[in-house]
Order: C-alpha cells, then structure tokens, then sequence
C-alpha cells in the first residue's frame, strides 16, 4: 500500500536471498526499474519483529512478521493446553518487542472444569488473556479494544485453533479459508499457508493471519526461563543456597512467596518443570553432537 493505491512489486530473488528478504508487515522503498518494473529497493528497519529460530537450520532466525503492535498466542479449548507449548509461544510474542496477549478460542467448546484456564493463568504472569468465541463472539470487542486504529494485531499458533475464524469473525465476512480439524485429537489440517494483513473495517486496525506452527524448539525454551518466568528468576537470587532447587530447601525466597499467596505455587511447579525440561533437552543436544563429531572421525 502507498499513500495513494495498492500496487504489485517485485522482490528480486537476489534480495530474497540476502539479509532483508521482505516479510509480510514489513515497510520497503520502492522504485521503477527499466526492465522488471516496479520493484522492492529496500526493507526499512523494522520496529518489531516475530522471528523463531528456523527448526532445519538451528542457528538461523526466521522471521514471521514484522512491524506488529501485539502478537496474540492462540490457544484452542478444545485440546488440552501444554505449559511448555504455551511458554515457546510466548517467547516469541514477548520477544518480538510487541504487546503479548494470550487468546484462548472455542469457549463454546470448553469443558467447564478444563485445567486449561489454571495452567494458563499460571504461565500468563502478567501477559493479558482474552477468552473467544466465534460462535457466540464471546470476547471479540476485547480483542477489537486490543488492536485500535493504525495498530497491527498478529495471530501465532497451531494449525486447527481458530486463527483464521478470529479475522473472518472479525472483518465480518469469510475473507480466510477456514479448515476441520481432526474429531479423534482436534489436529488442525493446516489450512492457511501464506501469512496475510488484513484490514479491519472502521479503521479498527489491521490483522496479520499466519499458517499454524508446528514447532518451536530449544532457543524459545530457553528464552523462556527468563521471558516468561524472569519475576522467577529474579527471586530465587535472594535464596539462600546459590543453587537451591526451590524444593524445600531452607531460606528459599521462592517457596516463601508461595507460603505468603505471592506467587501461585503452580506457576512455580511450572517454571522447575521447564528447568527440568531444558536440562534434559540440553543432555540430549550434547549426546547429539558427540555422536555426530565420532560418525566425521569415523569418515575420515
Ligand atoms: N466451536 C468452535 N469452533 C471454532 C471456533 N473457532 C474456530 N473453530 C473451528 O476450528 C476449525 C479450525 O479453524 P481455522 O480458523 O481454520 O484454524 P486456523 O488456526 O486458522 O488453522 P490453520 O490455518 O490450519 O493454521 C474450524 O473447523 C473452525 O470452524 C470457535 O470459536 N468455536
Ligand atoms: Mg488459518
Ligand atoms: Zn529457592
């Protein structure tokens, strides 16, 4: 979009190899070139960024959108909600310097005693949540207060949780194709395979669909220990052993703000099971790249 039309550019194949290849959200420069017309001279800086770390090549970032105001994490619940799903989300929402906000959809579909709301609110923190429905619009004003005129809402998730019926929803027509999920598991069929800025009617905004992730991986759960857990963090330095494991030890800062209601001893079983998780996941990684190093030395 220019102040003026919407117009078609090219993004030569050489820039889309580069540093800056164009992502969507992304401002650029256009100009008019002699033989390919129109083309993308340059991607400006961006001022947010939703990136992950690309799941083939470890150390190469990915980014998903750019230039957003808020990065929603979508959850459904209709399946059971992972902590440690919902803590790589959030890295990624927290990460890319934008609002994070958590939306769970199909509310309509929730079982009234799900753990899910209690997990959620454990990992949340601080970080909004906004419960959705499409099929009775349970809190779809919420999410609209969220965006606002020349604001950008983002939607991440998995395939099959509602991101695309959110926009439909919300434009108030069916702009995205939406798909069926699975009966036996509610594995969606990922349907929306191009990440997609839409305008919201009334100048309530923009919304950036994206295809459903699969997998976030060891650099999101990492982050997360102190993105989504860093209060945590920050309070076990004042207990009393530099290496106390939080679990009963004398003098821990952490299980006293659990005694004095401070802090929800959930959110605290979650962060030490994450802990775990990445000793674990680190184990393992370094198991991988001996076993690698011997299979060259055995080439050679
Ligand atoms: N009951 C109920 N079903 C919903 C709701 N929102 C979405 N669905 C259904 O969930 C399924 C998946 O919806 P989509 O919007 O395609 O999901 P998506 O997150 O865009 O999936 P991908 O594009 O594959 O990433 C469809 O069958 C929707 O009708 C809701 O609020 N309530
Ligand atoms: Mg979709
Ligand atoms: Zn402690």
């Amino acid at each position: 979009m220019t102040p003026d039309a919407r117009v078609r550019v090219l993004s030569d194949s050489q820039r889309a190899q580069g540093e800056i290849a164009p992502v969507t959200g992304d401002w650029v420069e256009i100009e008019d070139t002699e033989g390919l017309g129109t083309v993308i001279a340059r991607v400006l800086p961006r001022r947010t960024a939703v990136s992950r770390r690309d799941p083939a090549e470890k150390d190469l970032e990915q980014v998903l959108a750019s230039n957003v105001d808020v990065v929603a994490a979508v959850l459904g619940l209709d399946r059971p909600v992972q902590a440690g799903w919902l803590e790589r989300l959030l890295v990624m929402a927290i990460d890319s310097g934008a609002e994070p906000l958590i939306v769970l959809t199909k509310a309509d579909e929730a079982d009234v005693d799900t753990p899910a709301f209690s997990i959620v609110e454990a990992v949340a923190g601080s970080v909004p949540v906004i419960v959705t429905s499409v099929v009775d619009r349970t809190g779809l004003d919420e999410l609209l207060a969220r965006i606002g005129a020349e604001r950008t809402l983002a939607l991440v998730g998995e395939s099959g949780v509602g991101k695309s019926s959110i926009v439909n929803a919300l434009v108030g027509e069916e702009r995205l194709e939406v798909g069926e999920v699975r009966a036996s598991d509610a594995e969606g069929r990922h349907t929306t395979t191009a990440r997609e800025l839409i305008r919201l009617p009334g100048d309530a905004g923009l919304i950036l669909d994206t295809p459903g992730i699969r997998t976030l991986g060891l650099w999101e759960a990492e982050h997360a220990v102190d993105l989504v857990f860093g209060d945590l963090v920050e309070l076990a330095e004042h207990c009393r052993f530099r290496d106390c494991a939080h679990r009963g030890e004398p003098g821990c800062a952490v299980q006293a703000a659990i005694d004095t209601g401070d802090l929800p001893a959930m959110r605290v079983r979650l962060f030490l099971e994450l802990v775990d998780e990445l000793d674990n996941l680190r184990k393992r990684e370094a198991q991988r790249a001996r076993r690698e190093k011997g299979g060259g030395r055995r080439r050679r």
